[in-house]
């Protein structure tokens, strides 16, 4: 059994993200940040770093948007959450998620000139390609929450960054980026600035 621990806008949209796009059957936790439930020791026994997301598989934890992402895009094939099984394609996606934890997502802690040229690096990296990889796949999820999280915090003011706009509006084309953005703005966003 699936059960994701998430807190509405937060990194754990993405694997909220990719639970509806594979299908999965899941058990959604909610948690307040602002009320800070990630420091209740129930949830501390579970992921001592304090963090959402946090995946329990049968109970056993898997923490990190990456490798969650990873996980479901094998655990669910069906849902083509990753183009091929191919070494070099899986490398692409890890190199992209990789890029997204740790040169999109700590940008934010340095200021809007650090945003800004941590999306501009995405801007050239994504291209003209549509997706990330060419076609969609568990990158352009995680590519997508960072964005979106831009756009919601509007600094610099997303207007900057034309291909990841039209790579957002391709997101939100998807029914399963919709509906999760449905579920988690319905329990209430609690994002600090
Ligand atoms: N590197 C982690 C980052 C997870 C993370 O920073 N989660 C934030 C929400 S976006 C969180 O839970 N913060 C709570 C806290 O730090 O107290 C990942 O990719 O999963």
């Amino acid at each position: 059994m699936l059960a994701l621990y998430f807190a509405p806008g937060a990194s754990s949209m993405a694997v909220h993200i990719a639970l509806h796009e594979a299908g999965a059957a899941f058990d959604a936790r909610p948690i307040s940040l602002a009320r800070q439930e990630q420091r209740d020791a129930a949830f501390l026994a579970l992921n001592p770093e304090g963090k959402v997301p946090l995946l329990l598989i049968d109970n056993r934890p898997l923490t990190e948007v990456a490798a969650i992402l990873f996980y479901l895009a094998r655990r669910f094939p069906d849902a083509r959450l990753l183009p091929s099984t191919d070494v070099e394609t899986e490398a692409q996606a890890l190199s992209w998620m990789s890029f997204v934890a740790s040169t999109l997502h700590p940008a934010r802690r340095l200021g809007p000139e650090a945003v800004r040229a941590a999306f501009d690096q995405a801007e050239t990296r994504l291209g003209t390609r549509d997706w990330a990889l060419g076609v969609f796949s568990i990158a352009d999820i995680h590519l997508f929450r960072l964005y979106w999280r831009l756009v919601n915090s509007r600094q610099p003011p997303p207007v900057a960054f034309p291909r990841l706009a039209a790579h957002a509006e391709r997101m939100m084309a998807r029914p399963a980026v919709r509906h999760t953005i449905a579920i988690e703005r319905a329990i209430g966003y609690e994002l600090p600035n």
